[in-house]
C-alpha cells in the first residue's frame, strides 16, 4: 500500500496506539467536506462524523462536537450541555486544538483531549467515516469504537434544519 501523507499517518498512529485496528484509507477524490466524502466511499453523508470545534466563550476552552454528516449542530444545545455559550472556532484554533485542519479534523490524536459529544444519530449506523488528519484521507469504524476511543458523551446535538453540506 502506498504511503500515506505525514498527517494522515499520524492518525494512524494514534489509532494503533490507542489498539484499533481501523485502516487509514487515502482517496483520489477530495474527502474535504462531508457530502465529499460520502460520494468518495460510497457510504451516504449520515454516516460521515463531522469533527466539529467549537469554543466555550468564558472558559476559552475548546470542544469537539461529532456531528452526523447530514446534520447541523444546534449550539444552543451543546452550550447547554457544556454550561457555558459556545462559538465556532476559527481555522487558527482547530489547528492549535487538535493538531489538524479543518476538512482533516480526526478525532483522535490530538495534542490533549478534548471535551466531546457524539451525535445520537451516528448510533444508527453499523459503519460510519471519520476524517483522518488530511483532506483526503478517512477511515471506517463502528459508533461504539468512535465513543470509545474519544471518550465522547452521546447526546441530541442537531438542529432540525439540516446542515448545508459542506
Ligand atoms: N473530511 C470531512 C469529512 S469527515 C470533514 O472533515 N468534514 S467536517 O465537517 O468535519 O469538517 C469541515 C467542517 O469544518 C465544516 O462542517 C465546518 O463546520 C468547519 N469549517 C469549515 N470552514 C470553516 C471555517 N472557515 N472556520 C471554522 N470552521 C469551519
Amino acid at each position: 500500500m502506498a504511503d500515506l501523507k505525514p498527517s494522515a499517518q499520524r492518525v494512524q498512529d494514534a489509532l494503533l496506539a490507542a489498539g484499533f485496528g481501523a485502516q487509514v484509507v487515502e482517496l483520489p477524490d477530495s474527502t474535504r467536506t462531508a457530502a465529499e466524502a460520502a460520494a468518495a466511499v460510497g457510504c451516504s453523508v449520515e454516516q460521515i462524523a463531522k469533527s466539529l470545534i467549537f469554543v466555550g466563550s468564558s472558559s476559552g476552552q475548546a470542544l469537539l462536537v461529532i456531528a452526523g454528516g447530514g446534520n447541523r449542530v444546534d449550539e444552543k444545545k451543546v452550550s447547554a450541555l457544556s454550561g457555558e455559550k459556545i462559538v465556532r472556532a476559527d481555522a487558527d484554533f482547530v489547528r492549535a486544538q487538535t493538531g489538524y485542519g479543518i476538512g482533516g479534523v480526526p478525532p483522535i490524536g490530538h495534542p490533549s483531549p478534548l471535551r466531546t459529544w457524539i451525535d445520537a444519530d451516528l448510533l444508527n449506523y453499523t459503519a460510519i467515516w471519520a476524517a483522518a488528519g488530511h483532506p483526503n484521507a478517512v477511515f471506517c469504524l463502528t459508533p461504539a469504537d468512535l465513543v470509545a476511543m474519544t471518550g465522547g458523551a452521546v447526546a441530541e446535538v442537531k438542529a432540525e434544519v439540516k446542515a448545508e453540506a459542506r
